[in-house]
């Protein structure tokens, strides 16, 4: 019998949608499907209805869109891309899906220059495109997007979602929602599914109130306490043309801040004390760091900082920046000390949902006593519940009002002295770290410290940020390297899931990538296992990152509990490699980088090597290029 020939235009279209869905009705996958019988059958009984023939065509690729779809004059998309342009949102990252193509279209091509504010950022897993947000997020103090595909891109991307909800990290996310072309990729409430660690979701109606979302979204991320925002976006409201419609106007949040009296008496705390002191966490922006500075520099405060340990904190070589001369402190100010896990998720898990909303205050907020610790571990005054940076500058202002002539001689004279000390703390303190990091100098696998200590001459000149968590490869860079601005230490992964370290390193490079700034990156090997996908990103884009690999060939954090759980036991730990190593075979990196057209070298076991090959990692992301360096390194 002769078959009936489908009609298919010459790219493969079929001629028009109805032949197409037709055809694949019996000829495509689900058809195929159906035919295998129980277990691959995409439509249960009792469960979801079938997909229509549109659905199964659309789902296949084979449609074309109507005539009267092309006629779009003004697309809602565009409208969205706009107030995402109005907001500076630089770059969106996102693994393709259908359910946001009316955004990406529009990402792509609309405005002059195109593809620019936001740029498209082609990531290859939708956990990726969170957690670059999430870097990118800690090494600006503002948001980047991430487009996520409706429910299926959601739930891939649902831990790096946490990750930076623990971490308190601006991320505005959009996700696409098809209402019923593609039903598995539908959701009536979408945002369900991560609304116990987002700060704040929409699932707008109506164009209007989408434009809003979006500007309300991006406030809510930045808004202590910081944290990951989501509007499902409805993929009509995308495609509709909307020639007549308007951009709500932006208004900035308003920030709490410290009420008048309460600003009059920190003032005065800071200006009478006779050795006041200053502990600053974590602010919000870069200019919170500068008016921190400005702070301790007016009322002479000797500071702490956690600067080697996250962003937006004090610098850490600023002369004010160490214990000071004298330790017995009479007032103490803490500035965003309440540290991103104490605050954001109380210990019982199960109180995390009840609290969402409660938290908008109190967060990243300023102590009136010293973050909890009181001079000589006294309990301390309970935290005042506003925004440390927004409260700054009326603190300044008073203090500046409160100054006498006798109190700002007092205040140079103090300086010098806190300044000559913790210059002497930091040599003695360098000397020593340098000593005790001689120990395993010359051993191979290559000590950890080898690593911090080799980078630190060849980027000290740089404009560098560290990116990865560094807690697994010593943290050498704690007492090594200079951490002097908001961005020069990313810190951890927030809610400890593996899989953010490489993938932050590429939204800190894409942070870094027009401002004259590399990255570098210490790269955990189990953690690069999650989703190497992201090199092929760094190398598509451009980005200046410096993966120096911490290839120590196991979970090894993992292994430490197998080898304490055995020896407890009494079983001995011979067998303690099962399960928490990566041997037999052993990964190697530099081809993998290759697969992914990353350059670099390696696998270093020799330390004599490294200095050499680190000096061209630096050269090649100077120049743009990201480059990786496949070090075999001692556990720890
Ligand atoms: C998503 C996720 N899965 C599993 C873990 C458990 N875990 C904690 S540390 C660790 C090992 C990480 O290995 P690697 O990144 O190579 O660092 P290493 O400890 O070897 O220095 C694992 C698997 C986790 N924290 N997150």
């Amino acid at each position: 019998m002769k078959s009936k020939k489908t009609s298919v235009d010459r790219r493969g279209f079929f001629k028009n949608a109805a032949a197409g869905a037709a055809a694949l009705a019996t000829t495509g996958p689900i058809a195929k499907a159906q035919r295998e019988g129980p277990g691959t059958s995409p439509a249960p009984a009792g469960g979801a209805p079938a997909p229509t023939p549109q659905q199964l065509a659309r789902d296949a690729g084979n449609v074309r869109p109507p005539a009267n779809v092309r006629a779009i004059t003004r697309a809602g998309s565009d409208l969205m891309v706009q107030a995402l342009r109005d907001l500076g949102i630089e770059y969106a990252a996102a693994n393709p899906g259908s359910t946001f193509e009316g955004i990406q279209e529009s990402i792509i091509n609309y405005g002059n220059p195109p593809n620019q504010t936001p740029e498209f950022i082609t990531a290859l897993h939708e956990e990726s495109a969170v957690a670059m947000a999430h870097g990118y997020g800690k090494a600006e103090g503002k948001p980047m997007l991430a487009l996520l595909h409706g429910t299926i891109g959601i739930q891939h991307a649902s831990m790096a979602i946490y990750n930076a909800y623990y971490d308190r990290a601006p991320v505005l996310m959009i996700a696409g929602n098809d209402r019923g072309d593609i039903p598995s990729h539908t959701a009536a409430d979408m945002a369900a599914m991560v609304r116990s660690f987002t700060k704040w979701d929409a699932q707008p109606k109506t164009l209007d109130e989408a434009l809003v979302a979006i500007n309300r979204a991006y406030n809510e991320a930045i808004t202590p306490p910081t944290a990951p925002t989501l509007v499902v976006m409805d993929s009509e409201l995308q495609k509709m043309n909307a020639p007549g419609a308007k951009l709500p106007q932006y208004k900035p949040p308003q920030f709490t801040t410290v009420d008048p009296s309460r600003t009059k008496e920190i003032a005065k705390g800071l200006v009478d004390a006779q050795n006041p002191r200053i502990a600053v966490g974590r602010l919000r922006t870069p200019q919170g760091v500068k008016l921190a500075v400005e702070l301790a520099e007016l009322v002479g405060a000797s500071t702490s900082t956690t600067a080697a340990n996250g962003p937006m904190s004090f610098p850490q070589r600023h002369p004010l920046c160490g214990p000071g001369a004298e330790t017995a402190y009479d007032y103490t100010l803490g500035l965003g000390t309440g540290g991103a896990q104490a605050s954001i998720i109380p210990p019982d898990l199960p109180t995390i949902v009840a609290q969402r909303d409660v938290m908008n205050v109190g967060f990243g907020g300023l102590d009136g006593n010293g973050g909890g610790r009181g001079a000589r571990g006294a309990p301390t005054a309970p935290p005042i519940q506003a925004d440390a940076e927004a409260s700054l500058p009326a603190i300044i202002e008073e203090v500046k009002r409160q100054l006498t002539a006798d109190k700002k001689a007092r205040i140079q004279d103090r300086s010098a002295k806190h300044a000559d000390a913790n210059q002497q703390a930091h040599v003695k303190a360098v000397r020593e770290a340098v000593e005790a990091k001689k120990y395993g100098w010359n051993g191979s696998p290559i000590s950890t410290a080898r690593v911090y200590a080799e980078l630190w001459p060849l980027i000290m000149n740089e404009d560098w940020c560290l990116s990865s968590p560094t807690g697994f490869s010593g943290g050498h860079n704690v007492q090594l390297w200079d951490h002097n601005r908001p961005y020069s230490c990313l810190g951890g992964q927030g809610a400890g899931g593996m899989g953010y370290g490489a993938p932050a390193s590429v939204g800190a490079a894409l942070a870094a990538k027009n401002r004259g700034r590399i990255v570098i990156n210490i790269q955990c090997d189990g953690d690069l296992n999650y989703a190497p996908g992201v090199l092929w990103t760094a190398v598509h884009h451009q980005l200046p990152m410096l993966t120096v690999m911490h290839n120590n060939r196991a979970w090894h954090q993992e292994f430490m509990y197998v080898v304490y759980m055995a020896g407890v036991r009494g079983r001995g730990t011979n067998r303690a490699h099962i399960g928490s190593t990566l041997r037999d075979p052993f990964i190697d990196y530099t081809k993998m980088a290759a697969g992914y057209g990353m350059a670099g070298e390696g696998p270093i076991s020799d330390p004599t090597l490294l200095a050499a090959a680190l000096k061209r990692g630096v050269d090649s992301v100077k120049r743009g290029e990201p480059y990786m360096i496949d070090t075999i390194t001692q556990p720890r």
